[in-house]
Order: C-alpha cells, then sequence, then structure tokens
C-alpha cells in the first residue's frame, strides 16, 4: 500500500557549508523514533553522511535522503550538501520537496551559500522556515543573526521563538504564539512558564509577530490599528496561510547538537508546510505531440516520477533516487523513462535511510524512494507510462568551472580511468572529462578544486586507479577587439583534379557572452550556396580549436560576403581550408586578446585580519566590491581573476591563523592584461612544441 498522500512532508535542508544541516537530520531521526543513538557529524557516525569521503572530510558532499514518522506523518529529509563546489546538490534537493528548512549558523549568520540557497528555494517557490542553530557555541546570538537575515534575505521574517538562554547556557526556546517556554532540563523537553528575564523580550516579538499576521490581511490590518489587537485564532490562521503561501517566513531557534528547539521545528512542518497534495497538479511536456500535459498526485493516475539523483558504485551498481508526482510505481515492473524512449525494468524498490535501504512493493505520489540498476537512466530524467508519457521539467546543473589535468601512476592505467570517470559522471551531473589532442592530456572539470580532488580520491578508493592531479588549467578564452577584412584563399594544383577555394571575411567582436555569429552575405554567387555552410564549419572549426594561444574562440562576428569558385576544383574541404585560412588571419589582424574567468569571491575574515585580506586580494588583481561587517566578523567581498585565486586557500590560512573562510564561483570573463597575456600565449606555444 502506498502512503497516504495527505500525511507526507518532503522537506529539504539547506544552507551554508557546516551550519548543522546532517546534524539536524540527525536529531530529527533520533527524536522520532527511527534511530536509537544520534550519530556525530565529527564521528562520521550520521545516517546521512555515510559516504567515506564525507566522513574522512566531516562535511557532506551529495544530497542524502532520510525517513521518519511523526505524529502519523511520513517524514522525508533531503539532507543536502553546503559547501559551494556540491552545492548544485541542493539545487536539485530542493527541486523535489514541497518546503525548505534554511540552517543558518548563530555566529557567522547569512553566508555566501545561504544567499545561494535561497535563490533556489525562490526558484521552485517553496514555503520555508529558516532555523537558526547552534545557539549553544560561544558568540552566539539570535537577535543578531536575525538581523543579519533581515537586511540580507529578501524575504518577510517573522521569529515565532525566541531563546532561553545563551551560549552553553542555550537550554530552550520561548514559543510566541503559545506564550509557553520548551525547555530540555536532562535531556526531557518540559513545558514550563517563560522565565521572567526572558519575558519582557518575548513580549516585544509577541507583539512584532501579531503586527507581521495582521499585515498579511487587509481586514486584519485594519482591526490590528483599529483595536491594538486581533484574537489568537485569528493570528493562528494569518500565520498559517502566510507561510503555507511562502508570504512569510518563521524563524526558529535550537541547537541540533544539543537537542534543542527539534520538536517545535517538527510540528512547524507538520501544521504549517504543504503535503504533496497540497503542491497539485504537476506540468510538463507529452514527448509525443510535444503538448503540455499535467498529472494530478492521485495513485491511480499515470505514472510521472523524477529521478534527482544518481548514485554509481562499483559493487552495488547504479542507485537512482526519485520522487513520484503521480500514479504507482510497484516492484518487478516495468516503467518508461520518457526523457530517453526506453523501458526501464524495475526490480526491488525501497525507502531510503541514508545508505539503508527499506524495501517496499510499490511508491505512490508524494513519496520518495530508490531503485537498482535502472540501465540508462539518468538524473534529472522522468520515469513515466509508456502508453502516457510525460516529461517533467529537469534539473539544471551548473557547467565546470575549473580544469586539471590527471596522470595515471601506473602506466596503461588510461582505460581504467576513463572508466571510472565515466561512471563518476553518471552520478555528478558536473563532472566532465576530455583528452585535450593539443597538449595531449587528460583534462578533469568540475566545480572548482576541492570537487575534484575529491574525484580523485573516489577513483582511487571505488575504482582502484591512482593518479596525479596536475596544476589547473585555466580556461582561457580568445575573441577580438577590433575589426579586419581579408581573403581566405585555399588553391592547389596537383596532377588530376586540383583544389580551390576562397572567400572574403570580415571579423567584427561581439559583446561579452554573445557567442559567435555568422553572417551569410553573398549577393550574385560568387560562393556557390552549396558552399556557404562549408566556410561557415570551416569558421568554426578554426574557433573551437584557437588561434592565439589554443583556447576556443568567443564573442565574435563573421561576416562572408565575397569569394569566388572553380567549376571543377571547388569542394567542401577547399572551402572549409580558405575559411580557416582567412579566419586565422583575420583574427590576428583585428586586434586579438585573451579573456579569463573572473571569480565572485567572498571572504569572511576576523575583523582584525581585514586589512591584509583586502591587501592581498588587491595584490591578486582583485577589485573589492564590498565589506560588511558581521559582529566580529568582516564579510569582504571581491572579484578576482580565477588565475590568481589558486593558491588562495593557504594563503588565507596562513593571514589569518586558519580563522578565515571563502568561498567563490564563476562570475564573467574579461580581457588578460597585455603583458600577463603575452606570458599565457608563450606558455601555450612551448607547451606545443614540446615533442
Ligand atoms: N555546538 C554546536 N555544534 C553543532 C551544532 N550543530 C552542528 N554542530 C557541529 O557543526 C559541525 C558541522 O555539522 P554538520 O551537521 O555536518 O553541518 P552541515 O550543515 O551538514 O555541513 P555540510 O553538509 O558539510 O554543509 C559539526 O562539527 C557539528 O558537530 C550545534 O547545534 N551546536
Ligand atoms: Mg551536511
Amino acid at each position: 500500500m502506498a502512503l497516504d498522500i495527505a500525511k507526507i512532508r518532503n522537506i529539504g535542508f539547506v544552507g551554508h557549508g557546516g551550519v548543522g544541516k546532517t546534524s539536524l537530520v540527525e536529531a530529527i531521526l533520533f527524536a522520532c523514533g527511527a534511530t536509537t543513538r544520534i550519530g556525530r557529524a565529527d564521528d562520521g557516525t550520521t545516517t546521512t553522511d555515510f559516504d567515506p569521503d564525507e566522513i574522512k572530510r566531516k562535511i557532506s558532499l551529495s544530497t542524502a535522503v532520510a525517513f521518519c514518522d511523526y505524529k502519523g506523518v511520513r517524514l522525508n529529509l533531503v539532507d543536502t550538501p553546503g559547501y559551494g563546489d556540491f552545492v548544485a546538490d541542493a539545487r536539485a534537493g530542493l527541486r523535489v520537496v514541497s518546503a525548505a528548512v534554511v540552517v543558518v549558523d548563530a555566529v557567522a549568520g547569512v553566508q555566501v551559500q545561504t544567499e545561494k540557497v535561497w535563490k533556489f528555494a525562490n526558484e521552485y517557490a517553496l514555503p520555508r522556515v529558516v532555523v537558526i542553530n547552534r545557539l549553544d557555541r560561544e558568540r552566539a546570538d539570535f537577535f543578531r543573526t536575525l538581523e543579519s537575515l533581515q537586511k540580507r534575505l529578501k524575504a518577510r521574517l517573522a521569529p515565532f521563538q525566541i531563546p532561553v538562554g545563551s551560549e552553553a547556557g542555550f537550554t530552550g526556546v520561548v514559543d510566541l504564539i503559545a506564550m509557553k517556554a520548551l525547555v530540555t532540563v536532562d535531556g526531557k523537553v518540559r513545558e514550563t512558564e517563560i522565565p521572567g528575564e526572558a519575558m519582557e523580550t518575548a513580549k516585544a516579538y509577541r507583539e512584532k509577530l501579531a503586527e507581521a499576521a495582521a499585515e498579511t490581511d487587509d481586514e486584519l490590518l485594519t482591526k490590528y490599528l483599529e483595536e491594538g489587537a486581533i484574537g489568537e485564532a485569528e493570528m493562528l490562521d494569518a500565520l498559517r496561510k502566510a507561510v503555507f503561501q511562502g508570504a512569510l517566513v518563521p524563524v526558529l531557534a535550537a541547537s541540533a547538537t544539543r537537542g534543542i528547539g527539534i520538536l517545535p521545528l517538527l510540528d512547524l512542518i507538520l501544521k504549517e508546510f504543504p503535503s504533496p497534495a497540497d503542491q497539485g497538479d504537476v506540468e510538463g511536456v507529452d514527448p509525443r505531440g510535444k503538448n503540455p500535459a499535467t498529472r494530478t498526485p492521485d495513485p491511480r493516475a499515470p505514472l510521472s516520477a523524477l529521478v534527482f539523483k544518481t548514485i554509481s558504485d562499483p559493487h552495488v551498481g547504479k542507485l537512482s533516487l526519485f520522487r513520484v508526482y503521480s500514479g504507482t510505481v510497484k516492484s518487478d515492473s516495468q516503467v518508461f523513462n520518457s526523457t530517453r524512449d526506453i523501458k526501464e525494468r524495475v526490480g526491488h524498490l525501497g525507502w531510503l535511510q541514508g545508505k539503508a535501504q527499506k524495501p517496499v512493493e510499490s511508491l505512490g505520489p508524494g513519496e520518495i524512494g530508490v531503485v537498482a540498476k535502472l540501465k540508462d537512466t539518468l538524473t534529472g530524467d522522468t520515469l513515466s507510462d509508456e502508453a502516457a508519457p510525460v516529461i517533467l521539467p529537469g534539473i539544471a546543473f551548473p557547467e565546470p568551472a575549473i580544469s586539471f589535468a590527471i596522470q595515471p601512476k601506473s602506466r596503461g592505467d588510461e582505460d581504467k580511468i576513463s572508466t571510472a570517470l565515466q561512471r563518476m559522471e553518471e552520478e555528478d551531473p558536473t563532472l566532465r572529462h576530455h583528452f585535450d589532442p593539443e597538449t595531449k592530456q587528460l583534462l578533469v572539470s568540475g566545480i572548482g578544486q576541492l570537487h575534484v580532488e575529491v574525484v580523485v580520491e573516489r577513483m582511487k578508493r571505488k575504482y582502484n586507479v591512482d593518479v596525479t592531479l596536475l596544476p589547473p588549467r585555466i580556461p582561457y578564452k580568445e575573441t577580438v577587439k577590433g575589426r579586419s577584412e581579408v581573403q581566405g584563399k585555399y588553391k592547389k594544383q596537383t596532377g588530376g583534379r586540383g583544389q580551390y577555394g576562397d572567400v572574403w571575411l570580415k571579423v567584427e567582436p561581439l559583446g561579452r557572452g554573445s557567442g559567435f555569429e555568422f553572417v551569410d552575405d553573398i549577393f550574385g554567387g560568387s560562393v556557390p550556396r552549396n558552399y556557404i555552410p562549408s566556410v561557415e564549419k570551416g569558421v568554426r572549426e578554426c574557433m573551437k580549436r584557437g588561434i592565439l594561444a589554443g583556447y576556443p574562440v568567443v564573442d565574435l562576428k563573421v561576416t562572408l560576403y565575397d569569394g569566388s569558385y572553380h567549376d571543377v576544383d571547388s569542394s567542401d574541404m577547399a572551402f572549409q581550408i580558405a575559411a580557416s585560412m582567412g579566419l586565422q588571419k583575420g583574427f590576428m589582424e583585428a586586434r586579438p586578446c585573451l579573456l579569463e574567468p573572473i571569480m565572485n569571491v567572498e571572504v569572511a575574515a576576523p575583523a582584525d585580519h581585514a586589512g591584509d585580506v583586502i591587501g592581498d586580494l588587491n595584490g591578486r588583481r582583485g577589485r573589492i566590491v564590498g565589506m560588511e561587517p558581521e559582529g566580529d566578523v568582516v564579510a569582504v567581498r571581491a572579484q578576482v581573476p580565477m588565475a590568481e585565486m589558486l593558491t588562495y586557500e593557504s594563503s588565507l590560512r596562513s593571514m589569518t591563523g586558519g580563522r578565515g573562510g571563502y568561498s567563490m564561483e564563476f562570475s564573467h570573463y574579461d580581457e588578460v592584461p597585455g603583458q600577463l597575456a603575452e606570458k599565457v600565449v608563450a606558455a601555450a606555444k612551448a607547451e606545443k612544441e614540446k615533442p
């Protein structure tokens, strides 16, 4: 029997790295009796950080799912990673839930990835709650964190609680709706009167909450303004509606590792967050006629399910994690992968408890489950009924931003390496590899250095191949700043039939990020129609190979405006070569330049080190774009070329005595200054001439 859809809550746990998402999920599982002991992130014993690399590094590297039952309702907890390199997985996790728990650290407040996941949640219009966690730590401050939230997140936030006690003395929370305290004494939660010292603050925040409730509704607001108060029931009702719609975001207080604030969070999830039934119909496309199609969350409707995560293991094989939107999928059956137009056999189905699975006969709408050994299904694919196929919107993943060359440690391992990488790409859509014929190197591309390092470790542990990671290759690009008009002529006369192609090309720059434009401006047949695609192909191939230093050419407009041909000797190939020759010449005459990736960097450093951090960033050709003090920490935002950030980790560590942290992501491409560009070009040339 599939679960009752109204009694399911699918919840995503998101936030900046290390704020306690995994610990919070662990505390919830324990509180609901799904586990008999509380695992600890530091000991590598949590349910959702089960991967050996996660245990070793003490951070979540990928999204994991666990379930528990609370007051008769099934909670599917989707624990996502918070570190920048892996945060794409958080977006995939949020794709299949109906609400999000955004966890922030009570010392650090809003951090880079907090804003990132907030945007992901906006994208899917998810109702959410903010949990201010780690309130038991030194220098933790609920109210200062609240301020940071209000300043940096564009949302209507309302504390539903305030903490009882602070730092090591943080013992519980005041529920501002019931005006009661829930304190933990000897590991047990007790409901008590509000302690005297918290009373005044509680009253003030209760008033703010009433105001927030009144503001959700014009009629209520009038009443509030006229009478100075609104009734308890009205207030609750208004708050509930606003939270449900995502118009108001409750803020709660917690300590995951001390088990404080867990039950009120669960009650809120139960009462205020939508079930998959409330989420209603989903929209997709019928692949047969490309028409829009909707699916109702009904167990008897045709099946639609979305695969949001793939785990591949050399021993267990492939696991596909999916959420059902409509219909019912049964063990030992066949489904239709409508994204790839193939049938797939479904063997055993299961619910997920971290790495463990609980076998089930079938999964209905709203459920999240796992199936092993689907042959060709990948993340983002829709599973449906062959008779009534539908494709649900997929999941967008960011493009890799950084590439490293890798070398096998033992000879003859090349094949093993590509097999391993192919497998890992099945489970990680942000990973790519390719062989660069120019440098004869195997390049692995990922989101950041940590990402690629983890891939290399995994390759060793799971696939038993050891490789050396060479310094990263900066993905430069080439373009022009000026214009030129040139001829490209290819003529060969060898014995019998010759080769003849002749084109005149105009080469011009395009705006940053616009890619490539080919304009056919031939009138009167100086280049015959059937050779025009050959010219475009020649130009494109040449752009791909690069001209200045072997990096791809971008932001270029090429106009073919004249040429000539020969009745016998002209051919597709001859025109391709002529175009390529023309472009190489035209490119070099149009003031070529190199472009480099510029990163958005955010550094959090102790305030007394801010000067050093800024000076150092300036030295890295960085441009400081903002600086915000947050307590005794300063957040510095800058734009810095990627080439200057390769050694940042260790520099920051030594500059701040290990207390600084940073994150970065790709922002845009910009011109490499002249002298540096010359060096890159010279290095590329040397590389090419190497035997
Ligand atoms: N003092 C204190 N420490 C906590 C609390 N919650 C988590 N921690 C600690 O914070 C560290 C990170 O906890 P995790 O649960 O792994 O954090 P996370 O948000 O899942 O981290 P990522 O998934 O890697 O982004 C661990 O050392 C936890 O023990 C808390 O409430 N109080
Ligand atoms: Mg985690």
